[in-house]
Order: structure tokens, then sequence, then C-alpha cells
């Protein structure tokens, strides 16, 4: 799979590209991020990228012709359509089914947005609109770099069997289950005397057990903080009785 991300700072995306899970992904040649600057697709001396807003006001807009000429110069290298999206507070908000979609595709090209916002017009060329929450960046590219870390682990092999992503949280539709490794015991720390304890059952060697307490809590955890999201999960009997229990709505 295939990544184009068009920005004004390269250097940042590229470099955060190479970490990682994405990193490994791209060494194995499972996924290609290349990172496109803007400022080469001007034709003025100075490189501008942005202008003052047409109606006044504060702040900068990116101007439409380099990213104009950045998709056609991109659209002629792989000779193929791919899908363009740009990175703005105004998209849809990404979510694993967003990430599942994306993943189906072979190449996607990222518009990273600036300033005050990007040339109305640029939307002619863009599929579709991705925000990654609701809260103020500065720009596109953080927003760009959690869109291609989170589809390419949905790439075949990017991510090991031991990490697997058909068990990850929110494709499960839960919360995950709590973590432990060594020690089995430590000192809580900050002047306390308490102990801090791995709990019994992880270290009883009963995997069926093991596998109900972790299910227990998982559900138990995702009802504490984040009750939404037992709207659209799968739960089993087992599960619609531990919520009952726990006093959660047990109709889903
Ligand atoms: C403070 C400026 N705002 C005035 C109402 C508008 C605004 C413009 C540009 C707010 C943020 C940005 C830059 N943000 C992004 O380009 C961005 C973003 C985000 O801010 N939050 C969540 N997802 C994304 S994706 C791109």
């Amino acid at each position: 799979m295939r990544f184009d991300i068009v920005t004004i700072f390269p250097g940042m995306v590229a470099e955060a590209a190479k970490a990682g899970v994405v990193g490994r992904a791209i060494e194995r040649g499972l996924v290609t991020v290349k990172a496109h600057d803007l400022r080469d697709f001007t034709t003025d001396r100075h490189r501008v990228v942005d202008d003052v807003p047409y109606g006044g006001g504060p702040g900068m807009v990116l101007k439409p012709e380099p990213l104009f000429r950045a998709l056609d110069a991109i659209e002629a290298e792989s000779g193929r359509k791919p899908l363009v999206l740009l990175t703005s507070p105004q998209g849809t908000r990404l979510t694993q089914a967003v990430v599942e979609r994306l993943s189906r595709q072979p190449q996607i090209v990222l518009l990273c947005g600036r300033y005050e916002g990007v040339d109305e017009r640029v939307r002619s060329r863009v599929d579709e609109e991705i925000s990654i929450g609701d809260y103020v960046l500065s720009g596109g590219e953080l927003a760009a770099l959690v869109v291609v870390d989170a589809v390419a682990r949905l790439v075949p092999e990017v991510v090991g069997d031991e990490e697997s992503v058909a068990h990850d949280s929110f494709s499960r539709g839960l919360l995950d289950f709590p973590h432990y490794t060594r020690p089995a015991e430590m000192s809580a720390g900050g002047g306390e005397q308490a102990t801090l304890r791995v709990p019994d059952v992880l270290m009883s060697g009963h995997h069926a057990e093991i596998r109900r307490w972790r299910k227990r809590e998982a559900l138990l955890r995702t009802l504490e903080r984040r009750p939404d999201l037992l709207e659209g999960a799968a739960l089993d009997d087992e599960e619609r009785a531990w919520l009952r229990e726990h006093g959660g709505r047990a109709d889903s």
C-alpha cells in the first residue's frame, strides 16, 4: 500500500514515518510512504504556498495551485487515480470503521492543511476530508501520520501475530483488559508501604480462567470508562449477565 503526503514539513513527516511498526513495514516493502514538499510545486522565486483570505480576516490560506500541481504529479507518477484525502477539522471523524475502509485502497494521497485553512477549490480534487478528533491542531501533518499509522497496521503482515490485529480492542468493540509483567510484586513507591501485586489468576496457569477474567475485566472497564462503546459491541450471554450484575444496560 502506498501513501503520498503533501506537506510544508516533509522532513517531519518522513522522519516520523520511519519509526515503529510503520517504519518496519516500509523496510519490509509492505508499505510506501512518500512525503512531498508542497513548496516544490510553487512557481515563484520565494516558493510561497499561502496568501491572505479574500474578504479579509485573520490568518493565511493555503493557495490552491501548488496543491493541484502536487496531485497532478502524484497521479502522473503512479499512473492511477489514488484516493485523495484532505486532513481538516471539518472532516469525517476518523474511527476504526473508517480506517478499515481506507485500508482497502491501494494508494492514498493525504493533503495536509495548514494556516487558517485551504482554498475551498481544492475540495474539487478531494474525495474525503478527515478529522482525527475535536481538538485544535496547528496543521494536518500529525493527523496524516495518525491515518497512515492506523491504516498501515491493517495491511496484511504489517502487524505480527503476537500483536494480533483481530483482537485489537476497537476491532472487538470493547476496551482492552489489564496487562501485567514481572515482577509479581513491587513496592507502590511514593513513600507508601503498599505492595502492588499481579492478580493471582494470571499466575495460576489456568488458561480458561485467565481468558474469562480478561473478558470480564475488558467488559467492566468498558462499562466504567466508555459505556458508549457497549452500544455497538457484540456481547455474548455471559457478558450480558456480567453487565446486569453491575447495573449496566444488558440489552445490547
Ligand atoms: C484556530 C483556527 N480555527 C479557527 C476557527 C480553525 C482551524 C484551522 C486550521 C483550526 C485548526 C486548523 C488546523 N487543523 C488541522 O489542519 C487539522 C485537524 C485539527 O485541528 N483537529 C483534528 N483533526 C485535524 S485534521 C487537520
